[in-house]
């Protein structure tokens, strides 16, 4: 089955295939410690660039989560902070400058630049942004489908953990009917919702187990029951074997209350930094708190890093994160 373009950018998909159908190395990249989206997508357009014969390289500065491991073409993506060879095309996806990819050495390259972030610097040769995309998997369907490749379900299979992932299961405001029409033909196309949900979710482990347990016993709701927190400290780690990197999706669970709002996670990363993770709903704009502390994201999941002691951090994260809630309430009134 040859998929059909559900977008409307219609002009600079045009230009994306007219320059990879002209080219013939290509090297595809994301940013640093890649998330479902980036990897999904990267399997999934090299894997389209492989069926046009291309030869495609996937760098990334961090390893793909030990989860995503069993998806096919995941075990082949290359880790390396630099690249010295010269390609054809360098394809960015999921990055909002080139920077965040934590390779060096692509700059001379050219550079094909997919993203559904806001804030893109627009570093490439061409750039195409949406942020209506609930996920860069959804780009990248309309990138393969504007070359003329059928869906393989190993391209399905990336496609569909891409937009899993960056939809948080179907959770997220940034989901539209797009998302569902790019889903319905990524299982036509062979990739199957039960096993990829198993092999993403269902992975845990003794020592995670405990730690989750330890950040949910820190959890901390303010006086209006429409902010929680979460702390995660190196001491946790320690004593309950977890690891750090073993929270992915934690901080989704107080935002299942139905009073819940906005939730902040804190991470000790060293001792006096802490790594600020935010998920909101609906109108609740955590990409504004973010920004305040020089970090960002999207609406409704962002992230920052702010220094000092966990007290103070707490206090300054907290008031902001409430001020957010409280011009989303306003606006709705
Ligand atoms: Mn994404």
């Amino acid at each position: 089955m040859t998929p059909t373009a559900t977008t409307t950018d219609a002009d600079v998909l045009r230009r994306i295939r007219e320059e990879i159908l002209g080219r013939r190395t290509f090297l595809v990249t994301s940013h640093a410690k890649p998330d479902g989206d980036s990897i999904g997508s990267q399997v999934a357009l090299a894997a389209a660039l492989r069926a046009l014969g291309k030869t495609v390289r996937i760098v990334n500065c961090d390893p793909p989560q030990p989860a995503l491991l069993s998806f096919p073409g995941v075990a082949g993506i290359d880790v390396a902070s630099r690249v010295e060879e010269r390609y054809d095309a360098v394809i960015a996806v999921e990055c909002p400058d080139l920077s965040r990819t934590g390779v060096s050495g692509l700059d001379p390259n050219f550079i094909i630049n997919i993203d559904h972030h806001p804030g893109n610097t627009s570093y490439g040769a061409v750039n195409w942004f949406d942020q209506g995309a609930a996920a860069c998997g959804e780009m990248v369907f309309d990138v393969i489908a504007s070359l003329g490749v059928p869906l393989t379900p190993e391209m399905a299979t990336g496609l569909y953990v891409a937009i899993l992932t960056d939809t948080g299961s179907f959770h997220y405001s940034s989901i539209s009917p797009r998302t569902f029409d790019v889903c319905r033909r990524l299982l036509e196309a062979g990739a199957n919702p039960v096993a990829i949900a198993r092999a993403v979710f269902d992975d845990n482990s003794v020592g995670r187990i405990r730690l989750s347990s330890a950040v949910l016993s820190s959890m901390d709701v303010d006086a209006s029951g429409r902010l929680a927190t979460l702390l995660m400290t190196r001491d946790m780690e320690r004593e309950t074997g977890g690891r750090y990197d073993d929270t992915e999706g934690l901080i989704n669970v107080p935002l299942t209350v139905r009073e819940i709002q906005a939730v902040a996670l804190f991470k000790e990363a060293e001792p006096g930094v802490y790594r600020v993770s935010f998920r909101s709903k609906g109108a609740v704009d955590v990409s504004e708190v973010a920004k305040q502390f020089d970090g960002g994201g999207h609406k409704n999941a962002s992230g920052c890093t702010v220094s000092g002691d966990l007290p103070s951090v707490r206090q300054q994260v907290v008031s902001r994160a409430l001020e957010a809630i409280d011009r989303a309430l306003q606006a709705s009134s």
